[in-house]
């Protein structure tokens, strides 16, 4: 069973949540405290140097990083991505849309200001 590695929080998290959900697929849910550094111990950065949730564990010791990395993965010959190109590039753009422009200047004021709770570390960026 896959196994996803997920701080209940976090949009990138709930995206992934959200697929398997859709595609009913079973998992396992695995919670990583980033408020108490989890993602940065020795055996969190052995499943992602990059220090950073999600990571979905599709076999063991195979692990995906990156969301919409693994958004593609999980919906390669679904309909959630289309075999048309030109359909295909309409999913590309908002997933890179929302990499890019949502990240700074949505979810990371939201993560500071809901989930932290330290509004003025979002105001001194
Ligand atoms: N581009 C990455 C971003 C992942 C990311 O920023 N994850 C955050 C939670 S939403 C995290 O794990 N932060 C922990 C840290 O930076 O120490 C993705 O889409 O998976």
């Amino acid at each position: 069973m896959y196994r996803l590695y997920s701080f209940p929080p976090s949009g990138n998290c709930y995206k992934l949540r959200l697929l398997l959900t859709q595609l009913q697929i079973p998992f396992q849910l695995i919670s990583v405290n980033l408020l108490n550094q989890e993602t940065h111990l020795p055996e969190f950065l052995q499943k992602n140097p990059n220090g950073k949730v999600p990571v979905l564990e599709i076999e063991p010791d195979v692990f995906l990083t990156e969301s919409n990395s693994i958004l593609l993965h999980l919906s390669e010959e679904t309909d959630f991505f289309p075999v048309d190109r030109l359909e295909r590039n309409q999913v590309l753009k908002w997933l890179f849309f929302e990499q890019y422009s949502l990240g700074a200047n949505l979810s990371r004021p939201r993560f500071w200001i809901t989930v932290v709770k330290q509004s003025e570390h979002f105001a001194s960026l």
